[in-house]
Order: C-alpha cells, then sequence, then structure tokens
C-alpha cells in the first residue's frame, strides 16, 4: 500500500483485503500497523491489481463512443442500436475478461492478427466490492477491434475479449470520497517515440453516474470478490488510426495514476 510518499507491506491475499465495505477506512487503520517497504525497486514487482475478480465493461456512456461506433457499422447497418443503448435506460454492459487475461502496468497489451483497426480504450474502471459499493478506482484499457466490431455488432466478443485484451492498474486508488467529475482522464500514444495521438477529456461528459453502471451490473449478477467495472470511453483516435507492434499506450487518470503498455500481437 502506497501512502503520501511511503509504502507498506500488507500482509493479506488481495480477494481478502479488497473486497469489504468501508476499505478507506479499514486501510486507515491497517497502515498503523503496517511495516514500511525500504526495497527502493518496489514499482518492479507490480504486478495487476486483481486476483480473482471479473472484469467487466459499459459501453456508449460517452457521445464520443456513440457517434464513433454509428460511424463504424454504416455498412453493417448496425448504427441504429448505438444511438438507442446511448438513449436507454439500461447501459450496455458487457463481459471483457477473467484475471488470467487481464494484464498490468508495464506489461505487453495485444491486437487480434485477424484484426485491420485497433484502438485502445481508456476508462475510469470501478472496484465494486461482492455487495455493489464502489470501494476504489483504477485506470483501464478496453482493448478494441473496430473492424470486427464495425463488420457486425454480434461480433462484439470478439472484438473486445481475447487473451491480453484488457489492461487495468497501476494501482487500486481507494480515495476517501467518490472521485470527482472533474478528474481529467488522458491519453497518449507513441510510435517510435513520437506522439502519434493524444487527447483528454473531463468525467463529467459521462451521460451515466458510476453508481447506476454498478447497480446495473449487480442487478442479477453476484460476485463474491467483487468486480472491476470499466466504465466507457470517451476518447477515439481519428478512423484512419490504428495501433501497431511496438506502440507505447499510456493512460493516465489525474489522482490515480498512469498505465503504460506496449502493443504485441499475442
Ligand atoms: O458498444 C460497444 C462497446 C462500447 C465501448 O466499449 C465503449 O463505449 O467504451
Ligand atoms: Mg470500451
Amino acid at each position: 500500500m502506497q501512502h503520501d510518499e511511503s509504502v507498506y507491506q500488507l500482509n493479506y491475499q488481495w480477494d481478502e483485503l479488497v473486497n469489504r465495505d468501508g476499505l478507506h477506512g479499514f486501510l486507515t487503520k491497517a497502515l498503523q500497523a503496517a511495516t514500511k517497504v525500504t526495497d527502493s525497486n518496489w514499482q518492479n514487482h507490480l504486478l495487476p491489481p486483481i486476483e480473482n475478480q471479473e472484469v467487466w465493461a459499459a459501453g456508449v456512456t460517452y457521445l464520443q463512443s456513440r457517434d464513433a461506433r454509428v460511424e463504424e457499422s454504416q455498412s453493417s447497418g448496425g448504427s441504429d442500436l448505438y444511438k438507442r443503448v446511448y438513449d436507454a435506460e439500461r447501459p450496455e454492459i458487457f463481459f471483457k475478461a477473467t484475471a488470467a487475461r487481464v494484464v498490468g502496468d508495464g506489461q505487453d497489451i495485444s491486437i487480434r492478427k485477424d484484426s485491420t483497426w485497433n484502438v485502445p480504450e481508456p476508462e475510469l474502471t470501478l472496484f465494486v466490492n461482492s455487495n455493489g459499493s464502489i470501494e476504489g478506482y483504477t485506470v483501464g484499457n478496453d482493448m478494441s477491434s473496430r473492424s470486427i466490431e464495425g463488420e457486425n455488432a454480434l461480433y462484439l466478443p470478439q472484438a473486445k475479449t481475447y487473451d491480453k485484451s484488457a489492461a487495468i492498474g497501476p494501482c487500486l486508488a481507494v480515495l476517501s470520497a467518490p472521485i470527482s467529475k472533474e478528474t481529467v482522464i488522458s491519453i497518449a500514444i507513441k510510435r517510435d517515440n513520437v506522439a502519434v495521438y493524444s487527447d483528454k477529456t473531463p468525467l463529467s461528459r459521462m451521460k451515466r453516474e458510476l453508481t447506476e453502471l454498478a447497480g446495473f451490473l449487480f442487478r442479477e449478477l453476484t460476485f463474491p470478490n467483487g468486480a472491476y467495472l470499466m466504465t466507457g470511453t470517451c476518447l477515439v483516435p481519428p478512423n484512419d488510426f490504428t495501433l501497431a507492434p511496438g506502440d507505447i499506450v499510456e493512460i493516465t487518470i489525474d489522482g490515480i495514476g498512469t498505465l503504460k503498455n506496449t502493443v504485441a500481437h499475442n
């Protein structure tokens, strides 16, 4: 656990540590008895903040995601679906990944070899405990194949779920209050050390409430260890952009940190 400038060791399994109500208060108390980590290389040993949690994702929660998808699905006739789900009471929520398919900060993320148009999706990602309470936040990358999703909306699971298609990290931020809507999420993609795309947006552009998204996920599903929920993307690169192996993707959310990954093929 990192607090201010210091790092502490807590002797818990991840699932047991994080899956509780009032996580911030619990950690504040646990800090008093925790041992300080003196190894200055502690950052080299970071794993993704996940053990037995599933990763789910919400979609079309920002106008920009809706508009990009309406455009990419024109020829398949699916564009009406995205307009409808943006306006509907029920959000789009889909299964993204099991923990084994998730990578953390500093690890490779993957683009599919059978996909011609690939993008990262920078997303505020919620940790929701088994009681449905949002207890922490992380940075998420919902890697997506726009060519496969654009060909047919029913291909969404193939566009979204494959090995190393999800990245979360670098930490689970446990805040004393719900995250502010003024928080900014930004992305920078570098190719051969040159910036090829960057953009940012405040979370206030999201059409839905975070509690609303978590509420829908937990309606008829139980998560004994809690779950991660990516909350949708607002930052969509221009249509002529596709990721290439070797690209470096950096996603930053103020107050949480930066998730950095290199693009590769599985
Ligand atoms: O509708 C397909 C997926 C949407 C999505 O992943 C997003 O808006 O972030
Ligand atoms: Mg997404």
